[in-house]
């Protein structure tokens, strides 16, 4: 076996305390889905969109690496085949943990992106009083994040490396958001081994040759031991 894809989602980073969106205190119990991610939303009132972006990125700049994330770095750094994390979340605790064979797939909290001239930025502060874009000047940078209706980046990407899969694995997610839902029917198509690892079942659940329940912080670095010793 050389060839890993694996993806993850919000359960990966909650033991490092940012919330997931579908739990009964998750982040869509405050904040409404369709006001808060869509471009319908972001366009009927952009300050409150910006402000639940800019206390996603303070929370994402104050949160550190759980034992899940740094297992995924230590295989990133010791797995000499082929291997490609891609994460719905747009936290950079991946990368925070050591891993760099990282796609984020739905964005990112610390980027800005400039609806005038097409630029991305590295962005720690707020985004509410329209800071000028540093390439072009103007006032229009949003949130660097992929919202209901809107493509999910680098998909072809995505899709090439699950036509090469020979191990995919599911970190974390609840299989209620597509395109990333449906990644482990295309990745068995090809003939890849699935593998979840999540607390609770997710919806495709029955797509997995195996389901391990637990914690993320637990599961992962078992896991990974396992692939690293052959
Ligand atoms: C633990 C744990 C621990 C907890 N250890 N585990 C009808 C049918 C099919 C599709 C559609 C449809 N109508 C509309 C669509 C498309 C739509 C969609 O999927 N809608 C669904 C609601 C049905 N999708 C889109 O619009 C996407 N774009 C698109 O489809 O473009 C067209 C296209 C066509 C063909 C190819 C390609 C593209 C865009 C989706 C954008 C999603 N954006 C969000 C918000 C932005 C990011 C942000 O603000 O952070 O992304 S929504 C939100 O959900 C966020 C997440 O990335 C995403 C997934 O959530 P996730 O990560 O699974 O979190 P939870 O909370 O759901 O689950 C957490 C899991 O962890 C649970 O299972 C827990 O048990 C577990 N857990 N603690 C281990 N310690």
């Amino acid at each position: 076996m050389d060839n890993i894809v694996i993806l993850t989602g919000a359960g990966i980073s909650a033991e490092s305390g940012l919330k997931t969106f579908r739990a009964e205190d998750g982040l869509w119990e405050d904040h409404p889905v369709e006001e808060v991610a869509t471009p319908e939303g972001f366009a009927r009132d952009p300050d409150l969109v910006q402000r639940f972006y800019d206390e996603r990125r303070a929370q994402v700049l104050a949160a550190s690496p759980n034992p899940a994330h740094e297992a995924l770095g230590r295989l990133d750094r010791e797995w000499n085949g082929e291997l490609l994390i891609v994460t719905q979340n747009i936290d950079n605790l991946h990368e925070s943990g050591g891993a760099q064979r990282v796609l984020h797939m739905h964005g990112e909290a610390l980027s800005a992106w400039c609806r005038a001239c097409d630029a991305r930025h590295r962005w720690e502060a707020s985004l509410r009083d329209g800071p000028p874009c540093p390439a072009c000047g103007n006032a229009a940078m949003r949130p660097d994040i992929v919202w209901f209706g809107e493509m999910p980046y680098q998909m072809d990407r995505i899709f090439g490396a699950l036509a090469g899969a020979e191990l995919f694995v599911s970190i974390g997610t609840s299989g209620a958001v597509y395109p990333a839902a449906g990644f482990v029917q295309q990745a068995r198509e090809h003939g890849a081994r699935t593998l979840e690892l999540n607390f609770e079942r997710s919806a495709g659940s029955g797509f997995f040759d195996e389901t391990r329940l637990g914690a993320a912080s637990a599961l992962v670095p078992e896991w990974v031991d396992e692939v690293l010793a052959g």
